[in-house]
């Protein structure tokens, strides 16, 4: 253990399976003694950023705190998990420009968007489809994939229990186990 932590930073399309997947990883993490916190939509969009939207400088916005959250949070020596479709490249590598060299981790949850239309776990592909919800990403607002990420996770052949066991042992092979 070199005693450092990373930021695992996930992004992907509404219905890739960030949630799910940070959510089992973080059980796997507290199984092993290791502490660390999660932060997505729930925590954070009805919080912090209770007064940003959709808009792309909304989301912006969004990543940029996230990502100085994450910065804190780092520098307390936790694991930090993160989990939000962070659609902009440019946004997303601002954030690993402020946390310590190495310790930033993107991990792409690739799934298709027909794969995350047709799980549609809330029901907004639809909305969306239907012009109810305005600039949904991948439908009228853009997703950018991720140019070179640490980490390609694909949900789409791959379990959650797989998917967990892939990141824990790219963080052994980085020495954060
Ligand atoms: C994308 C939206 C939108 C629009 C509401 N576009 O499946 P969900 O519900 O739980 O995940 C989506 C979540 C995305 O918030 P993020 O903070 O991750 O987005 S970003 O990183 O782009 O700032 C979805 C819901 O919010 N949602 N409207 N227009 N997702």
């Amino acid at each position: 253990n070199n005693h450092q932590s990373p930021v695992l930073w996930f992004t992907g399309l509404s219905g890739s399976g960030k949630s799910t997947l940070t959510v089992a990883l973080e059980n796997a993490l507290h199984e092993r003694g290791v502490r660390s916190y999660r932060l997505d939509g729930d925590n954070i969009r009805h919080g912090l950023n209770a007064n940003l939207g959709f808009t792309p400088d909304d989301r912006k916005e969004n990543i940029r705190r996230i990502g100085e959250v994450s910065k804190l949070l780092n520098d307390a020596g936790l694991f930090t998990l993160t989990a939000f479709i962070s659609p902009y490249q440019e946004d997303r590598d601002k954030v690993r420009q402020i946390i310590p060299d190495g310790e930033f981790i993107e991990v792409y949850v690739k799934c298709s968007l027909e794969s995350c239309e047709a799980r549609d776990p809330k029901g907004l592909y639809q909305k969306a489809r239907s012009g109810e919800i305005k600039g949904f990403t991948g439908i009228d607002a853009p997703y950018e994939e991720p140019l070179a990420p640490e980490l390609v996770i694909d949900t789409e052949s791959q379990s959650v229990e797989e998917a967990v066991a892939e990141v824990l042992e790219f963080l052994k092979t980085r020495n954060f186990l």
